[in-house]
């Protein structure tokens, strides 16, 4: 398969290689001439010389003329239908859209750059795709105009509030890309910048399936961690449907991991099998970017003096930082 990096490296050579080989053609041919028809001061003062301004004229019906034209028109023309072609081919990608393609959402923001994948996981900063899949990118803007690009990809695309630019890339090798913003779009420019991860296949489903697991922490009112969850159930709904439910023995020292197949905002109930604590619940609960939750657990009747303030203290989202829409 052809990346946009072979294209314009093609492209490239191509030019490079005609116009270097045209220059020597070119300059070649003056100096012969120059020298040829040197004033070595053997010259007869009588023959006809052209003078300067003076046009030729007669010789042998401009034959070199038409031919250098000719030639020349031939070399541009095919260089203008070959390289449009090309274009035609990054415009359109391998196969569109290509059986295994990715699609990523391109967030800009001032200023730094989000990046939503299609099972709903997000990454803000970092954008991590598979080695040798066609990746297309949606990209827009939040604010003002930025431009989405990686210079080693050979991407590039515009970031405009309220409008979608869609372009596509192939990574060949696994490994770490600079982001970088194009569009000088205020002070924090110069460091509007993300890093494009490339991983194996395998690694890359693995990180997509972490962004879609919330780490469960529970501890008691002093703060302690609870290790011994057997008297908890943890109930996982979203829009009032329960998706999935968990009792004490999935949980591992205290910590239970809680996996989605659609990053979402999901509604968490932590209740108590035998009435030791109260009924816990956490709404809007972001599954999107590998968060991590710990709930306190109160026992009951303290939650009368102090309501209000258990409801604060119960969120701790430790990975979320600035992901909040
Ligand atoms: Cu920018």
């Amino acid at each position: 398969m052809m990346t946009r990096v072979d294209v314009f490296e093609d492209i490239f050579l191509v030019f490079l290689g005609l116009g270097t080989l045209v220059g020597i053609i070119v300059v070649s041919y003056t100096l012969y001439n120059a020298y040829k028809y040197r004033d070595d001061g053997t010259r007869d003062p009588d023959e006809d010389l052209p003078t300067l301004g003076e046009l030729p004229t007669g010789g042998t019906g401009g034959k070199k003329l038409f031919v250098s034209f000719f030639l020349s028109a031939i070399i541009v023309i095919s260089l203008v239908l070959w390289t449009y072609g090309m274009l035609l081919y990054v415009e359109d990608g391998p196969d569109d859209p290509g059986e295994d393609a990715i699609e990523v959402d391109v967030e800009g923001f001032a200023f730094g750059w989000s990046f939503y994948y299609e099972n709903g996981a997000e990454s803000s900063n970092e954008m991590v795709v598979p080695v040798d899949t066609p990746i297309w990118i949606e990209v827009t803007s939040t604010d003002v105009w930025h431009a989405f690009g990686i210079s080693d990809k050979r991407v590039k695309a515009d970031a405009i509030p309220g409008e979608r630019d869609v372009t596509w890339f192939t990574a060949e090798e696994e490994g770490e890309f600079l982001i970088e913003c194009f569009e000088l779009c205020g002070p924090g420019h110069s460091a509007m910048e993300a890093d494009l991860i490339v991983l194996s296949e395998e690694d890359y489903e693995e990180w997509l399936e972490e962004q879609l697991t919330l780490t469960l922490d529970l501890e008691d009112a002093d703060g302690e961690s609870v290790t011994d969850a057997d008297n908890v159930e943890v109930t996982l709904s979203s829009d009032d449907e329960v998706v999935a439910t968990y009792t004490g023995d999935d949980f591992e020292d205290g910590v239970l991991e809680i996996s989605v197949e659609q990053g979402d905002a999901y509604t968490l109930t932590v209740e108590s099998t035998d009435g030791s604590f109260e009924t816990v619940e956490l709404e809007d609960v972001d599954i999107v970017d590998g968060p991590s939750e710990t709930v306190t657990l109160e026992e009951p009747g303290e939650d009368d003096d102090n309501g209000d303030d258990d409801e604060n203290n119960d969120e701790t989202d430790t990975d979320d930082a600035g992901g909040d829409d």
